[in-house]
């Protein structure tokens, strides 16, 4: 090819070097992991209890009311304690395979909770939702530009709506590009628990791939100005191999 060609062979092995640099970054980007359907009995449950964060919210609905930061739900309202009402178990203090005495979110068909990267400051890199009765849900996640990020099907619907806590499951993904929104689907559902992070720290892998990228082209870009003091002109020079 004319455009390899011309170019000087160290200049070449440069643009070779960050072009493979860029690409080994990208590859190792984490992709999106979907997280559940999990057993979800208290807080200790979720796969983000021991995570890093930046920031992180937790809604119980303990207090009645929907008003973690940031969030917005397309449709549902919170709902107290009585014999339907399906809590995440410990929320009323005792894990004892009853949900009635807590406080959880409940609605019908299709429910979106949308995250706001202005008044997060960005959008979250973990989210979760807890499914505590109805039918059998479906959950979904969307990246910043709307795109899928997967689903996840729901199998353990017991067929109770009296607080049963053995088939509350959590459904979540990570994604570092960020999480716009989430959907939760069934003809009716019950959900608690809603979390969202900001992860603190990058993925290991990824940070170490991006190091040696880094570290590649300032060997590449040290030895090429090392050759080009040595060679007056040798930037315009057409290569003589
Ligand atoms: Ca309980
Ligand atoms: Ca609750
Ligand atoms: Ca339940
Ligand atoms: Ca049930």
């Amino acid at each position: 090819m004319k455009i390899i060609d011309h170019l000087p062979a160290h200049r070449l092995q440069a643009r070779l070097t960050l072009v493979l640099g860029i690409l080994a970054f990208a590859a190792a980007l984490p992709a999106q992991t979907l997280l559940g359907p999990t057993p979800y009995l208290s807080f200790a449950d979720s796969p983000f209890n021991a995570g890093s964060f930046t920031y992180f919210h937790l809604e119980t609905f303990e207090d009645g009311l929907f008003n973690t930061p940031g969030v917005s739900a397309s449709t549902g309202s919170v709902i107290g304690p009585g014999s339907n009402t399906d809590s995440v178990d410990g929320d009323d203090g005792f894990i004892d395979g009853s949900g009635t005495n807590g406080l959880s979110y409940f609605g019908g068909g299709t429910v979106t909770f949308t995250f706001s990267a202005a008044t997060l400051g960005s959008l979250p890199t973990n989210v979760g939702i807890v499914w505590t009765d109805g039918q059998n849900p479906t959950f979904e996640a969307f990246d910043a530009l709307n795109n899928s990020l997967g689903t996840l099907l729901g199998t353990s619907a017991d067929g109770s709506n009296f607080g049963t806590t053995a088939e509350d499951r959590f459904f979540g993904v990570s994604y570092a590009g960020g999480i716009s929104k989430i959907t939760i689907t069934a003809a009716t559902w019950e959900v608690d628990h809603l979390q969202y992070g900001l992860a603190a720290i990058p993925e290991p892998a990824a940070f170490a791939a991006f190091a040696s990228a880094v570290a590649l082209v300032a060997t590449v870009v040290r030895r090429r100005s090392q050759k080009s003091a040595g060679k007056p002109g040798a930037e315009s020079r057409p290569a003589s191999a």
